[in-house]
């Protein structure tokens, strides 16, 4: 017989949105007829913008014909693409050669602790995007499960009270620190003064930070970093992953990199790119090719108009949740420069919100608990979803929320 994965068996129960997704279709058998509206999962609704679906139609009507067929490419990507992500959206302080086309941040993410392999000590923001925790377990890391955390995971607690920001001297010695701003699930994006604190940790700590700026597209206040690569000296302590995924709604399409600076480098000084490479060319075989082509086109100044509009979309889902919950008098965080709103409801279990709430409004949210111990009596809503639906859902909260908020 074959042995298990000890590393599966530590995981404590199954991903949190396929999870939630049970507990929807659980409501769906008792009761047919529910009309279950989402601000749950953080995935996206609008279309694909006209300028990004011209490029991929005649990527796809190229492929069709002898000359402009083409097979598998440079594992990094495509040349075009790198180039303009690096000169567009990191404004030139890091290299084309720096950036790694990839099929999705998660994906990267994945890949990433495989190259950190196991006995990495690891540090994360809690609550966080829960791909953090367990994609670090299942490469070996973190030790035994024991009262709701993971004994070798350092939990950098971020709430309200500390300003969504962790006390960074206070932390034990870490090898990787998963930070992600504008965050998940909590909306707070970090000012450039907590990230020169951040940096300045990671190096003196000889720590690397893998930065998740997913989000990076929702910032609206400009004094705000959108990239680790706008802080100094994070070129020597931090990687960085993005995703087309939410500003070109390619959740689907499948589209995101890796930014691995070339001074980036290991105790022994070997560059942290190096095995990168290596990693990517064994385990991965490039991003598609069409979706390369529509991320050329989201990225030329008709695809980042057009990707503004979108963004604003968003965006204004989030003000009308944020003034829903405001009118409601739940204390809440984020939606100003992110696309989810964090909820607190005192005294109560994350879980048992979220089930009242589905059962109650037919609405899914996600429990604050399912991104770690410090998301504890908090609800995320995600701004993510149809203009009527987010409409809906907020009538609905107003009706049933009064209700379930008591401890
Ligand atoms: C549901 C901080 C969503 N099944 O699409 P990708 O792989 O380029 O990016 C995924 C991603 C990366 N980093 C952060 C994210 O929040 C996400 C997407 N998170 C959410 O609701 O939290 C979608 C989750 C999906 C999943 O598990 O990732």
């Amino acid at each position: 017989m074959v042995k298990r994965n000890e590393n599966l068996a530590r995981l404590p129960a199954g991903y949190l949105f396929p999870e939630i997704n049970r507990r929807r279709r659980s409501l769906l058998l008792r009761n047919p007829h529910a009309k279950i509206v989402s601000l749950g999962v953080g995935d996206t609704s609008r279309p694909l913008t006209p300028h990004v679906v011209e490029a991929m139609r005649k990527a796809v009507l190229g492929l069709g014909t002898p000359e402009g067929y083409s097979g598998y490419g440079e594992e990094a990507g495509m040349l075009d693409l790198r180039k303009r992500i690096a000169q567009r959206l990191y404004r030139g302080t890091v290299d084309a050669e720096e950036v790694f086309l990839s099929d999705g941040a998660k994906c990267d993410c994945g890949r990433w602790q495989i190259l950190f392999g196991p006995r990495t000590r690891i540090a994360v923001q809690d609550p966080a995007y829960p791909v953090y925790v367990d994609g670090s377990v299942i490469a070996g890391d973190g030790g035994a499960f024991e009262g709701g955390r993971f004994a070798d995971i350092v939990y950098m607690q971020c709430k309200p009270e500390n300003g969504f920001f962790p006390t960074l001297d206070e932390l034990p010695p870490v090898d990787l620190i998963y930070f992600c701003s504008p965050n998940n699930p909590t909306g707070a994006a970090a000012t450039r003064e907590q990230l020169e604190e951040l940096v300045a940790f990671a190096r003196a700590r000889g720590a690397i930070i893998l930065f998740d700026s997913a989000y990076s597209d929702f910032i609206r206040d400009d004094s705000l970093p959108r990239s680790i690569f706008e802080i100094e000296d994070a070129r020597r302590s931090a990687i960085e992953i993005g995703s087309f995924s939410k500003t070109a709604g390619f959740t689907g399409v499948r589209l995101g990199w890796s930014v691995v600076p070339k001074e980036l480098a290991f105790d022994d000084g070997r560059p942290v790119i190096d095995d990168w490479k290596r990693i990517t060319t064994t385990i991965f075989n490039g991003a598609s090719n069409i979706a390369q082509y529509g991320g050329i086109a989201a990225l030329d100044d008709e695809g980042v108009e057009e990707t503004r509009g979108t963004v604003a979309y968003y965006m204004e889902n989030a003000r009308i949740i944020k003034d829903a919950l405001d009118a409601l008098g739940i204390e809440n965080y984020g939606g100003s420069n992110a696309p989810y709103l964090w909820a607190r409801f005192p005294g109560r279990k994350s879980w048992d919100v979220f089930e009242e709430i589905l059962e109650r409004a037919h609405v899914v949210v996600t429990p604050g608990a399912g991104f770690g111990p410090a998301g504890e009596e908090f609800i995320r809503f995600s701004a993510f979803g149809p203009r009527e639906d987010v409409l809906e859902a907020v009538e609905r909260l107003r009706r049933t929320v009064a209700l379930v908020r008591l401890p």
